[in-house]
């Protein structure tokens, strides 16, 4: 019996050595030490032993037991760091591969200008206003000189949701609705930037929704050259201290006289290329002072206020400040075309 427990420890810790992975272990330990294996076996037997022997037989097989159970451990314990080491290698992570960039977003070129020109006019003393884009006809039309009949409000132009409801062809109900707040009381010195909408087909440079920032001051005293003055500093902030305007007369039904402003190219410096059809100007705003009928209608006495206004494309000025050649660049969203802007680039 001696021997045949010697044998059995031999045999198993042989199977021990030779498993390479933990499933052939646990059989190695289910056919050894389970409760059918050669040393169960062999402790049943022990009844049948002398008196003498038994307590010997006893300490060998346990003893016999627990080194095949140490032997298992121990292997265990070493194919389990094995496993772990194997799947660390092969989920490794490797910390020299180049990371994925955070593409970061930015500001949209048109947010940008408008920005600028609020900014300009704040120093100035102006405040912001905003108001709806979908607009009463009166506010649109009727209170800027522009009765029912009058050609500048034709269908043809206007995006009407009922007959007294359109999409706002300009920014000018804005100021309309601030000189009522006023109650006939000066001044007024505001910006309007917004989106209007025109029924326009779309080219290179026309959009049936664009961008707006008008301007207007009512007060006393308020004259042609102090737009004159406003302007020139407009267009120096704008687009350099070099730059000249020069104003032509024009008609708005809402000013009167109108004007429009021009600005000196700096492509040719005046002497004439193809950005200013070889005329060395640029055409860059309208204005005006306030129309009187306009004034009354909001409520503020003509002989008393005078008040003068511009208006101008947000998109026209984005394109001559950056030279852009097709508006449609600004309301397709392409990243080559919107990276070219970004104030902020991270990557
Ligand atoms: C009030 C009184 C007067 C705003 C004005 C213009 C001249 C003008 C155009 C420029 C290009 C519109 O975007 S555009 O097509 N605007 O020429 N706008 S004076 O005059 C006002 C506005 C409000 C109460």
């Amino acid at each position: 019996m001696e021997e045949r427990l010697k044998q059995l420890q031999q045999e198993a810790i042989g199977r021990v050595e030779d498993a390479q992975a933990l499933k052939a272990l646990n059989e190695v330990r289910v056919a050894y030490l389970g409760k059918k294996g050669p040393i169960t076996e062999v402790l049943k037997g022990m009844g049948k032993l002398s008196a003498e022997e038994r307590p010997k037989i006893g300490a060998m097989a346990n003893d016999v037991r627990d080194a095949i159970a140490s032997a298992i451990e121990e292997k265990q314990q070493k194919l389990e760091a094995e496993a772990i080491q194997a799947q660390l290698a092969e989920e490794g992570i490797d910390v020299t591969l180049p990371g994925r960039s955070v593409k970061a977003g930015n500001h949209h070129p048109l947010t940008n200008v408008v920005e600028e020109i609020e900014n300009l006019f704040i120093s100035m003393g102006y405040k912001v206003e905003e108001g709806p884009e979908v607009e009463q006809d009166y506010y649109n039309f009727e209170a800027l000189n522009l009765p029912k009949g009058h050609p500048a409000r034709d269908m043809q132009d206007s995006f009407y949701i009922t007959e007294e409801i359109l999409l706002r062809t300009q920014t000018s109900p804005v100021q309309v609705r601030t000189m009522e707040r006023h109650a006939g009381n000066g001044p007024v010195k505001i910006i309007c930037p917004g989106k209007v909408y025109r029924r326009d087909n779309d080219d290179a440079t026309h959009s049936h929704q664009f961008m707006q920032i008008e301007g207007l001051v009512v007060d006393e005293n308020i004259r042609m050259s102090d737009l004159k003055g406003t302007l020139d500093i407009f267009a120096k902030k704008m687009f350099g201290a070099d730059r000249e305007i020069r104003l032509r007369p024009s008609f708005f039904p809402f000013t009167e006289p109108s004007v429009e402003m021009d600005l000196s190219c700096k492509i040719c410096g005046g002497k004439g290329c193809n950005v200013c059809k070889a005329t060395g100007w640029i055409e860059i705003l309208g204005a005006g002072m306030v129309h009187p009928n306009v004034l009354e209608m909001a409520g503020f006495d003509s002989k008393k206020y005078t008040g003068f206004a511009f208006g101008m494309g947000v998109e026209r000025i984005a394109m001559l400040k950056y030279g852009v050649d097709d508006i449609r660049h600004f309301y397709t969203n392409d990243h080559r075309f919107l990276n070219q802007f970004n104030r902020s680039e991270i990557n």
